[in-house]
């Protein structure tokens, strides 16, 4: 059983893409586990194998008090509780993949404590990785494409796993886009060009573009990032051939570095 955790900001695409991916893997024979892990989810487009709204809603905490955002916190620390619970579930399924669909408020996975030690306890002892869905719309101009990437990253720290990450609705996409840009930015100074190159950057914010650029560079984050589209099953086969490159590393897979990949 390996967990495959989609994590993205709000309407990025990640419960299309749970349903979707699952679907698509399970066309070559793997049997998939498909977990709601937001329990302010209204309507799903899939059905959840494990759906947390049955533990936990947000509704419970706003009755107490909470505003909506902080019931939601409030809401994903609770699922420790659960944790045992939502494992034997899994357990009994027998599911090759478990695929995660998280709430698109991503700072509960970004900055906060609780969403990690929860995913942790979720996967203790299993493999894991992070899908992390960009959405198209961010691919238009270079600050969009820093600030996306630095979300990213700040992802990758918080919660330490081996993660790809994806364009999504690259449907949306003009095809010199995916050509020109998407399909180079794994190219080492390929962001610090196009940012050199762009105008209407003020002096300040470009040094910072540059300079946050060019640390993604250097740590190895920036690997291949591949578009992906649900109309596309092409794209969802790239996605699946890289999740199962970085699973089939076995015990060794957290080790994996996406630096070594570039050259
Ligand atoms: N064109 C296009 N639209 C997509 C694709 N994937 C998702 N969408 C649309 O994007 C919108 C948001 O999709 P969701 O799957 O609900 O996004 P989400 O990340 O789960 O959203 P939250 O849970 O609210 O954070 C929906 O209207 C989807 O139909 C895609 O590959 N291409
Ligand atoms: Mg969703």
């Amino acid at each position: 059983m390996d967990f495959i955790i989609l994590v993205g900001p709000a309407g990025s695409g990640k419960s299309t893409l749970t349903g979707e991916l699952a679907g698509h893997i399970e066309s070559y024979g793997p049997v998939v586990a498909k977990v709601n892990f937001d329990p302010a989810a209204e309507n799903l487009s899939y059905d959840a194998d494990v759906d947390v709204r049955r533990y936990v809603t947000v509704y419970e905490f706003m009755a107490k008090g909470l505003g909506p955002n902080g019931a939601l916190v409030s809401a994903i620390d609770s699922l420790i509780n659960y944790v045992f619970d939502i494992r034997g579930i899994l357990e009994d399924i027998k599911p090759d993949y478990v695929i995660i669909d998280t709430p698109g408020q991503m700072e509960l996975f970004a900055y906060r404590h609780g969403g990690p030690v929860v995913l942790d306890a979720l996967t203790h002892g299993y493999n894991s990785i992070i899908v992390f869905l960009m959405d198209a719309i961010f691919f238009e101009n270079p600050a969009s494409i820093v600030s996306i990437l630095t979300l990213a990253s700040s992802v990758a720290v918080r919660l330490g796993r081996p993660q790809i990450n994806i364009v999504s609705k690259a449907d949306l996409l003009l095809p010199e886009v995916i050509d020109n840009v998407i399909s180079r930015l794994g190219e080492e100074g390929f962001l610090e060009s196009l940012i050199s190159s762009s105008e209407n950057i003020d002096i300040y914010t470009r040094a910072l573009m540059l300079s946050l650029a060019s640390s993604l560079y250097d740590a190895g984050f920036i690997g291949e990032v591949i578009p992906v589209s649900v109309n596309q099953p092409e794209s969802l086969d790239a996605l699946y051939a890289k999740i199962q490159q970085l699973l089939k590393c076995g015990d060794e897979y957290k080790y994996y570095d996406l630096r070594y990949e570039r050259s």
